[in-house]
């Protein structure tokens, strides 16, 4: 078990790291924008190890930090939330909307749930092709009162679509408790309705999220259909950069979560088996730390996308409106 939780352990520190540096870079004003993950990288980490490089996943906000499992440029990551010519979707999506077909990780909207249906489209496509690709897609709790959630779940129960639903139940969306958005808060529960298993897992310990991430995708991949993962956790910080949840929320049950922080918690699991000492958890902060460092130069050192690029990936032939946009564009430029 011990390379396997150290490689788990590196992994957290190293989005935990990034993702704190994200916040900062935010209110320096560096980056416009940030959705923090805190307290819940468990499942995009657990993801990035428990799933095939081959299959598809659709995160939500706080999940495409699975990108950087998956072996993603730091610097390339980084220069999405820039902006900046480093980022291969060219500074059109906003900050914390990382995707790249390099890693199987599909655009995110900011429209909620989404991703649901598009998920199961993929799944099915998949399976008529005999594929083995499985599509893992991400929720929140607030996304269970979209209309996509019952579209999407209807379908791939129906159609028995290789498909893992994972909601990240943080128990908010944005100001709304889970009690308020659903009569039922076992989301879990919710997957009976449509003929998919469903599972509540305690998302602040990674190992058991890998585990049952693993078993979801194993059962997708053998042809018994989609599956529903209810990782309950707490979103211990605010929204998103943009929100102050202490003008809604007690913040002494913040506290508590904050007490039951996963990384802490697979961090005592290897000091106590003696698979982790405090130097080289030293060490590997001091690693991870001059690594981030370099990428944030890197990404926010590279200049913005051309101006030209504007017109690019529209059309794949330019309509002679926007020949003509460009060129006045251009032209008033020089
Ligand atoms: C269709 C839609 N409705 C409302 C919103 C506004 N909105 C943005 S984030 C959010 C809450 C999402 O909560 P949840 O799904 O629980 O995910 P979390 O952000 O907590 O991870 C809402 C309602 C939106 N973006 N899209």
């Amino acid at each position: 078990m011990s390379a396997p939780r150290l490689e788990l352990y590196r992994h957290l520190r190293r989005v935990r790291l990034l993702d704190e540096r994200l916040v900062q870079l935010q209110r320096q004003g560096r980056v416009a924008f940030h959705g923090s993950c805190a307290g819940q990288e468990a499942a995009p980490v657990a993801a990035g190890l428990a799933l095939e490089p081959s299959d598809w996943i659709f995160p939500a906000l706080r999940e495409s930090y699975v990108m950087l499992v998956r072996g993603y440029p730091l610097a390339r990551y980084l220069a999405q939330d820039f902006g900046s010519s480093l980022d291969p979707s060219k500074g059109r999506q906003m900050p914390s909307h990382q995707s790249a077909r390099a890693v199987n990780v599909v655009s995110w909207s900011s429209c909620i749930g989404t991703q649901l249906p598009q998920a199961v489209g993929m799944a099915l496509a998949a399976k008529h092709q005999r594929k083995p690709h499985v599509c893992m897609v991400f929720l929140g709790d607030g996304a269970t009162s979209h209309p996509d959630f019952h579209a999407a779940l209807n379908f791939a129960g129906v159609f028995r679509a290789p498909c893992v639903f994972v909601c990240q139940n943080n128990q908010f969306a944005i100001s709304v408790p889970v009690e308020r958005q659903s009569a039922n808060s076992l989301l879990y529960q919710k997957a009976a309705a449509y003929g998919l298993p469903g599972e509540r897992v305690d998302g602040n310990d990674p190992e058991l999220v890998l585990a049952a991430m693993r078993s979801a995708a194993a059962r997708a991949r053998a042809g018994d259909g989609p599956s529903f993962l209810e990782c309950l956790t707490y979103r211990v910080g605010p929204h998103s950069s943009s929100d102050d949840p202490s003008r809604y929320r007690d913040e002494t049950v913040t506290a508590a979560w904050l007490a039951r922080d996963p990384i802490a918690l697979v961090r005592r699991r290897l000091l106590e088996a003696g698979e982790l000492d405090e130097p080289s958890d030293d060490a590997l902060t001091l690693e991870l730390t001059e690594e981030l460092d370099e990428a944030v130069r890197a990404a926010e050192q590279a200049p913005p996308p051309p101006v030209s690029s504007l017109f690019d990936d529209v059309y794949a032939k330019r309509p002679w409106h926007l020949v003509e946009q460009a060129a006045e564009l251009l032209g008033s430029r020089r």
